[in-house]
Formats: C-alpha cells, structure tokens, sequence
C-alpha cells in the first residue's frame, strides 16, 4: 500500500504528465505531411483506375488508423471484386505500371506471406505497401480509427506504447514480437477495462455499420460522434494510463488463462477459446482476440524466447515507471 500511495504522488505531479504529452505532440504527423500522402494516394488511385476502372483502392493502417507516428508507411489496398483474378498476376501487372511511372524501388513481393507491391515515392521519399483485397484490414482500421475518436488518451496511450516498443525492439513480427497493431488493441482493450471505463466496447453495442467480409460479419456501433465525453467520469491522466498500462502487462496479466477481447470488452479463457495447446505454430503464450477474425490470436508469433524478452521488457518499463527519476527518458532508451 505504501508502493502505491507513493506511485501515486508522483503520478500526480503534473510534470510527469507534461514530458508524456510533449512526446504524444512530438510523435504526430505534421499536416504537411498528411496532405503529401493525400496526393501520392490520389496519384496512386489515378493510375489504378486506368488499368482497372471497377478497382477501389483504400487506404488502410496506421496511416489511416489515426495512430500512424510521422514518417510511418503508408499501407494501401487494392480491392478488385473479380473473383476470378490471379493474384500474382495482379501484383505484377501494377508493379509494371508504377515502375513505368518513375517511381523508385518497385519490388512484387508476390510470395510473402501476404503478397505485396513495395515502392518508394522519389520527392516526399515516402514508402508504401500495396496488397490485394485485404479488405478485412481495411475493415478493422475503420474500428480503430472510431475507438481513438471516443477519447484522445487512446491515441495518446498508443503512440507512447508504440513509440516504446519501437524503441525497444519489441514491435517486431518477423522476430517473434507483437505487432503495431496487436499494441492498439492491448491499449484499447485496457481502456475499457477502467473503472470508470474511459472506452465503450462498440461491438456490444447496437449495430450501426454492418459489413461481410469474407465470410466474416464485421458488426458495430460505429456512431461515435454520440459517445464524446463517454470516459469523462474517469479522470486519469496519461502518465497514469501508462503506468498502469505496464503494470499490468508486468505483473496483474494471467499470462496461462487469460485472453484479452476487445471484441467483448471483457477477459475471456483460453479454454473457452481452446488455445490451450500448442498447435502447428501457435503456441498462445500471450493472447489477443482480433475483433473481427475471433479465431485468429495475434500473440501467436510470440514464442518460447520471444515471450520471456516481452515480459522482461514489460517489467522493465513498469519498474521504471515505478522508481526511475526521469521515466520519460529511460523508457525509451534503445535497446
Ligand atoms: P505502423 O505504424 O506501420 O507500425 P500499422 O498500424 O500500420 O503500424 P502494420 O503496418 O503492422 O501496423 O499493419 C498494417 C495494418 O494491417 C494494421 C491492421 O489494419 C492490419 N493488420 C496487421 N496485422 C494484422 C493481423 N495480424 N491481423 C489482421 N490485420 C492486421
Ligand atoms: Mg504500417
């Protein structure tokens, strides 16, 4: 008890807060730079539209999210309805008309796992990623996007967990970390558990936007303009956000049973999901439930190393949230 009455003197004081939101500020794109992708979107639609008039091309992630940091990548989906297409024939075919259109370093990725055109705008230097009829992305930026509406300590919480994990090589699919995404979710799925919550679970809420996708129903009250002020009752501040963010991920997490739901707004079981065993290569050592896709857990990259470094890091940054005289520093000191 007397951890915590200290934790929370420091936590009130208001400089703590300040240095937060200074990097929250810091983090956000300029509009200059918005604007820029804006036009290279547009450039982009022009081109597509000429090969393909019946295509849509939909700007997806983080940089359509709102939880894109400055100079991120843009993520862009090409969607064509013809069920008939070759996928690789596709891809091929628009990285041929970008490369014909000067733009640099034009790369079909079309054996990855999720096959992509890679390029690089030459003025703005700005680099994207093209896939096709990944339309259930597209799908679940908009839920993110009408989540950081609700209450801007989502979006502030976000980029300070995502700036972190940047910072500490933990953002990393390929080695067995979470992705940008999966750290969203953790951060949304935290704010509703609050009390008072300083987030509602949309998708329990009564549906206002409705979509297949997939075979998958994509249902939720996407109104969110009605629920401004919705965390209001609760006061915290960021700093404390991010304290108890890391607090519980180090220390209060059920990393044996618990998955977490944003699509509930609650905690579900690992047995009620049966992701109690290891099967192929998801070992669900630490549990997330996409919203939409709700058999897909995206902490199943995470291994039997990978996890012991998360927890590790978790612990680490709860401890220096804790103790460290100038947290705002050394949570982000490089690994
Ligand atoms: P960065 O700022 O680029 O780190 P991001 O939000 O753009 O963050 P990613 O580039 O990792 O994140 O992913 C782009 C989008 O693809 C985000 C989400 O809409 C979708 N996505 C990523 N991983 C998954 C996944 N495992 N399941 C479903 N959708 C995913
Ligand atoms: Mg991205």
């Amino acid at each position: 008890r007397m951890l915590k009455r200290q934790m929370l003197c420091r936590l009130d004081i208001d400089w703590l807060n300040a240095a937060f939101l200074a990097i929250y500020e810091s983090l956000v794109p300029l509009e200059e730079e918005t604007a820029k992708q804006k036009q290279f979107f547009m450039l982009l639609e022009k081109l597509v539209s000429k090969e393909w008039p019946e295509a849509r091309l939909y700007l997806y992630g983080s940089c359509a999210n709102s939880f894109g940091v400055s100079k991120s990548d843009i993520d862009v989906c090409l969607a064509i309805e013809d069920a008939e297409i070759n996928k690789s024939e596709v891809l091929l075919k628009l990285a041929d008309i970008l490369q014909s259109d000067n733009f640099q370093n034009v790369q079909a990725l079309t054996r990855a796992r999720v096959p992509i055109v890679k390029l690089m705008e030459p003025v703005s230097g700005i680099s994207c990623d093209i896939c096709l009829n990944n339309v259930l992305a597209v799908v679940n930026t908009k839920l993110l996007r009408d989540y950081a509406q609700i209450d801007v300590r989502l979006r502030q919480l976000a980029f300070i967990v995502k700036h972190w994990a940047k910072s500490r090589g933990v953002n990393a699919t390929y080695q067995g970390t979470l992705s940008s995404y999966a750290y969203v979710l953790m951060c949304i799925h935290f704010l509703q558990q609050r009390r008072p919550a300083i987030l509602p679970c949309l998708q329990e809420m009564g549906t206002t936007y409705s979509i297949i996708v997939d075979d998958i129903q994509c249902a939720y009250f996407d109104q969110v303009e009605k629920l401004h002020g919705f965390g209001s009752r609760n006061k915290e501040t960021i700093a404390q956000l991010v304290w108890a963010f890391f607090n519980y991920w180090a220390y209060r997490h059920d990393y044996a049973n618990a998955v977490i739901s944003v699509r509930t707004g609650s905690i579900l079981s690992k047995r009620e999901k049966d992701w109690t065993r290891r099967i192929g290569n998801d070992r669900h050592l630490i549990c997330i439930e996409d919203p939409f896709e709700i058999s897909h857990d995206l902490g199943r990259v995470v291994d039997k190393f990978s996890i012991k470094v998360l927890r590790e890091e978790f612990e680490r940054a709860a401890d220096i949230m804790q103790y460290d005289p100038n947290p705002c520093v050394t949570l982000f000191e490089p690994y």
